[in-house]
């Protein structure tokens, strides 16, 4: 039989996460990295991988050809689309975001059984998943623990929870009338609050208010923020919610208590937000001028999360805090990018 390669298999790795991921990823595993997305990688990233495909989740002969090349030990499916855009086609969401995972679900139970090892499939998922049914509720909420909440309003959150329920299906229960009982993948998520990145702008999230107003600055545009100034959700730097993905997929599977953590780093309003900005980029231009469309998702997402459970079970701390965010990561980063001086 000839031999396949063994690789870890990145989805989406053109996105704003795989972008952060695949460098670390490389420095932290001993697979290959197989690279798929819909659109080719730049010139630095396809580099550091040792295939890239270029092609669609939804795309199952495309599936089968990897499964005849490579051997899968770990999937990072990162393929999605994002909150605001899915609610333009609810349809295509649905498809991407769950037909999209289920197909790599199968590709990695399948891999499970051929290489007779636990795929382990890291999953992220997002703060989308909870429903807060009214501001009062999300006032008094404090941080929302895993469990609470679980009626998203989005089609995006909605396929986000159930994705994170087949992921469970297919570690815990596949099958499970079979005569013979095989062990499924080895499934691991986590909840992202909103993420910033100094190197990338996210595309059709509703979290995107906090980037967009930062890079906006830096390349001195003026920016309409979509949400109120008193609008508050969680949010991480990009190196610590890489970090937490790399360490849940190091963590010892006994330590592990569940299938699905939360993990956050500051919780600033958007007011907070356009200050520090304006901080660090003075005569930064931003005004508020919400949208009550959007403003009403962000309404339903907590303010706060509880990671407690990710702090436990695996040692989760995010390294950067609301300041230490802007002032050793994102400031240093964008100005460089966009050619300011220090
Ligand atoms: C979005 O806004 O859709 C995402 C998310 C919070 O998952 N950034």
């Amino acid at each position: 039989m000839p031999r396949r390669k063994k690789v870890v298999l990145v989805t989406g790795a053109s996105g704003e996460m795989g972008h952060g991921l695949i460098q670390r990823l490389s420095q932290r595993t001993h697979f290959d990295i197989l690279a798929l997305d819909i659109k080719s990688l730049d010139e630095r990233l396809a580099g550091i991988c040792h295939d890239q495909i270029v092609g669609d989740v939804l795309d199952p002969r495309l599936l089968e050809r990897l499964v005849s090349e490579f051997e899968i030990h770990a999937v990072f499916h990162l393929a999605a689309l994002l909150s605001t855009r899915s609610e333009f086609t609810p349809e295509t969401a649905h498809e991407v975001n769950v037909r999209g995972t289920l197909n790599l679900l199968k590709l990695a139970v399948e891999q499970s059984r051929w290489h007779g090892r636990q795929v382990l499939f890291l999953f992220p998922s997002s703060i989308a998943v909870y429903g807060l049914p009214d501001f009062e509720t999300k006032s008094s909420a404090g941080a929302v623990k895993e469990d609470e909440f679980n009626v998203p309003t989005t089609m995006y959150g909605c396929n986000k929870l159930y994705a994170e329920h087949l992921g469970r299906y297919y570690a815990e229960h596949y099958r499970q009338l079979a005569v013979e009982q095989k062990k499924g993948i080895d499934f691991r998520c986590l909840r992202f609050p909103g993420i910033i990145s100094a190197f990338t702008v996210p595309h059709g999230g509703t979290s995107d208010y906090g980037p967009e107003m930062l890079h906006a600055a830096a390349q001195g545009e003026a920016y309409d923020c979509f949400v109120r100034p008193d609008a508050r959700i969680p949010f991480m730097a990009m190196p610590d919610a890489i970090e937490a993905l790399l360490r849940l997929m190091e963590a010892p599977a006994d330590h592990l208590t569940r299938h699905v953590y939360n993990v956050t780093s500051f919780s600033p309003t958007a007011q907070d937000f356009a200050d520090r900005v304006r901080t660090a980029f003075a005569g930064a231009h931003i005004s508020f001028v919400p949208d009550a469309k959007r403003q009403a998702i962000i309404d339903t997402w907590p303010a706060e999360l509880d990671d407690s459970a990710a702090r436990r079970d695996w040692g989760f701390s995010p390294s950067l805090d609301f300041d230490g965010s802007f002032d050793d990561y994102l400031v240093p980063n964008i100005r460089e990018r966009y050619g300011l001086k220090r």
